[in-house]
């Protein structure tokens, strides 16, 4: 079934989406994302001039020869721009397989291990108080799991934390370039026991909780942040710290008991493949669409599997609905899954281009049974919503030293 046409949708409700739509021969069509936050144009650019014109007249059932095609094939390997490109082709392939079969992708790759998926849930608050308000709410509306942020008293912006503004476009504002965010450790260290103290004192065990460094520590650092956190039993301490030189995890491995979790900006096993190996991480956190679609977050789990570490994937709003319902058909089939992040199903422009029946109740998600990954694009009303430059903060100390976003 020869792939006869491939289109490449650029859309901003609110922010911006890359959608990758493939079509057959037959008519049978697949959609992917292949969006990569702030550097959207990027792969824009890398499909259409270089990936689209060598696949027209492949056979779209070859999936794993055309990833292999795309990943082995080139000398330039790897990266978020190109793995972003695979992937978006490799998820279109599988929604067209899942189509031209009549089943859901799940059950191409293995069926069911489990009925459906556990979330964890995002408080973001002003200060501690409105972080546990939120966490209230969470909790009500049955969420078992939680990742608990809060501004930083004494710090103008906070990762996580908009204040007021909806997205990163309000919070960019006018701001033509990067917006830029201060970072002080002491502050944060002053911070965060504390909001986890207050929430165990005020939750009990009614649910669980998980935190994002998002990397502002050093390796010596997040070992003691980790111990510190012990007793308040997270369920993961997200990217405690870089991990470009994966032997910083051993240090902070030593020190805590604390679980640990990484892996959001990862391409492929190679970016992971030690960390997982020596299990000095519990979880990894590699996005379909960041890690070379189905095929290569499959890859990824099954090594994983092998050494007790379970998947958490990135459910940021950066990612679309494509990539989030191919973590669906993933979570649902993988053995080893452990927990999806959960930020909604996006704001209601969204909702009027990408269409599904995922359903959200009591904290976890029932998979649609629709044939192909079971996402619809709109591609009338994404033209609704052009383009828009955007980036993401940029992290200095107090004294003006750059540092980790
Ligand atoms: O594009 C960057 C965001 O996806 C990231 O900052 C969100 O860390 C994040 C998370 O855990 O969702
Ligand atoms: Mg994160």
């Amino acid at each position: 079934m020869k792939i006869t046409d491939i289109q490449v949708f650029v859309t901003s409700p609110g922010r911006n989406f890359v959608t990758v739509k493939v079509t057959t021969e037959s008519g049978v069509y697949g959609l992917g994302d292949a969006t990569v936050n702030g550097r959207e144009l990027a792969v824009v650019t890398y499909l259409e001039e270089h990936v689209v014109p060598c696949l027209v007249g492949r056979d779209a059932h070859n999936i794993e020869d055309i990833w292999q095609y795309l990943y082995k094939g080139v000398y330039w390997r790897r990266g978020p721009i190109t793995m972003a490109a695979i992937a978006a082709i490799d998820m279109a392939l599988w929604d067209i397989k899942g189509k031209v079969a009549g089943l859901p992708v799940y059950q191409l790759l293995g069926g069911k291990c489990r009925e459906a998926i556990t979330l964890y849930a995002h408080a973001n608050g002003e200060n501690i108080e409105d972080t546990l308000d939120k966490t209230e709410e969470l909790i009500q509306q049955g969420f078992k799991a939680i990742r608990l942020q809060s501004a930083i008293p004494g710090l103008s912006e906070t990762y996580g934390v908009l204040g007021d503004k909806k997205d990163y476009f309000e919070l960019q504002g006018n701001r033509p370039l990067p917006p830029e965010q201060e970072w002080s450790t002491a502050k944060y260290f002053k911070l965060v026991p504390e909001l986890f103290e207050q929430a165990r004192q005020r939750f009990g065990d009614k649910a669980q909780f998980l935190h994002d460094v998002h990397s502002r520590l050093t390796p010596i650092e997040s070992a003691k942040l980790g111990k510190m956190l012990e007793e308040y039993q997270l369920l993961f301490l997200e990217d405690a710290s870089i991990a470009e030189n994966q032997d910083n995890y051993k240090l902070i491995r030593h020190h805590t008991t604390t679980p640990l979790a990484l892996g959001e900006t990862y391409n492929t096993i190679w970016d992971c493949k030690d960390l997982i190996q020596n299990q000095l991480i519990d979880y990894i956190r590699v996005a379909a669409t960041h890690a070379g679609g189905i095929t290569g977050v499959k890859k990824i789990s099954d090594f994983a599997d092998i050494y007790n570490v379970r998947t958490a994937p990135h459910g940021a709003p950066d990612l679309s609905p494509i990539c989030f319902a191919a973590h669906m058909h993933l979570n649902i089939s993988t053995h080893n899954f452990g927990i999806q992040e959960f930020v909604g199903f996006g704001n209601e422009e969204s909702k009027t281009i990408f269409k599904h029946d995922m359903k959200l109740e009591n904290g976890m998600i029932y998979v649609s049974d629709a044939p192909g990954l079971g996402v619809e694009f709109d591609e009338q009303a994404a033209t609704q919503y052009p383009y828009k430059r955007s980036y993401l903060p940029v992290s200095r100390l107090e004294d003006g030293t750059l540092w980790h976003w």
